[in-house]
């Protein structure tokens, strides 16, 4: 399933022939506004006067956005027509305009249908909102896993399919930021993972509760202590992809970011090679057992 499944989906079969053309309006606003917002969203990290969502670099993050833009078409619709019936009874009704009002109180056709359009708007949307959920929570096969530890606050990485090593990954601290790095969002050790590759990704935690999250990847999900939680991603373009810890754990809530290198194949053989003399095994997470505060940043 991809996303233009759903948006086949939504343009073919929700909207029945006589709502045609006024939806088709609705759909020509709200593209509009789902133009503007791709033209100033950055992909893998925010960008300024960003109204929409990150752009897409995985098939889940694809999805969203098709589920969303759905959404927003069905909610234009509902306000309009909303809208439009309130100026009528407001204009039409009042008591200048219609001064002996009529004592009718029970229409039973409008009662009906007033019951039915919701509930088939709310089916419309129950149907490819469960299938998204599925896609993101039915984890395919994976090629290679990506073990997440969030820590009081910074996170870490182990590679279990590569071998026994790991390492920590620190926010860069603004002084030290080199050209390109994104403030608040750039770290020192990046996660560096292979382009068109399912990776499956574990997370946890060994304090408090933390939640791994990278927008561009349509990826957030809990660091739990004591539990392993799931999840995955394809990422299907080369490049850095941000993201930041989104479930509120301590004063450095907001500077424990994560930064995901995508790269080719060739390049990650390269790099794991490197990673294991680099990151010689259990160094990382021994020195974090030991002593978690000799690992804050010293500018903390
Ligand atoms: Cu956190």
């Amino acid at each position: 399933m991809n996303g233009r499944t759903i948006g086949n989906w939504t343009s073919h079969n929700w909207i029945n022939p006589a709502m045609r053309a006024g939806a088709g309006f609705v759909g020509a606003a709200a593209g509009v506004l789902g133009l503007a917002g791709t033209a100033f969203a950055g992909t893998g990290q925010p960008s300024p006067w960003q109204i929409n969502l990150q752009g897409a670099a995985s098939p889940v993050m694809e999805s969203i956005h098709s589920f969303h833009f759905f959404l927003l078409v069905i909610i234009v619709a509902v306000v309009l027509l909303v809208a439009v019936l309130m100026a009528v009874v407001a204009f039409k009704f009042n008591e200048k305009a219609n001064p002996v009002p009529s004592r009718t109180t029970h229409n039973t056709l409008i009662e009906v249908l007033w019951t039915v359009v919701p509930v088939l708007i709310l089916v419309a949307i129950a149907i490819p909102s469960f299938r998204l959920l599925f896609l993101q929570l039915d984890l395919p096969k994976a090629e290679l896993t990506v073990k997440v530890t969030g820590h009081q606050w910074y996170w870490s990485y182990e590679y279990p399919d590569n071998g026994p090593f790991g390492f920590d990954s620190m926010m860069v601290q603004e002084a030290d930021l080199q050209p390109g790095q994104p403030r608040l969002l750039a770290v020192d050790n990046e996660v560096v993972v292979p382009v068109n590759k399912i990776v499956r990704i574990q997370v946890t935690s060994s304090d408090v509760i933390h939640s791994f999250a990278v927008p561009s990847f349509g990826v957030k999900i809990d660091a739990l202590p004591g539990r392993l939680n799931e999840s995955w991603f394809q990422a299907t373009k080369e490049g850095v992809y941000y993201g930041q810890c989104s479930e509120l754990c301590g004063k450095d809530h907001a500077f424990m970011p994560l930064a995901i290198r995508v790269v080719s194949e060739a390049d990650f053989a390269t790099w794991i090679e490197e990673a294991k003399q680099k990151f010689a095994a259990g160094e990382a997470p021994a020195r974090v057992a030991a002593n978690e505060n000799a690992q804050l940043p010293a500018a903390r």
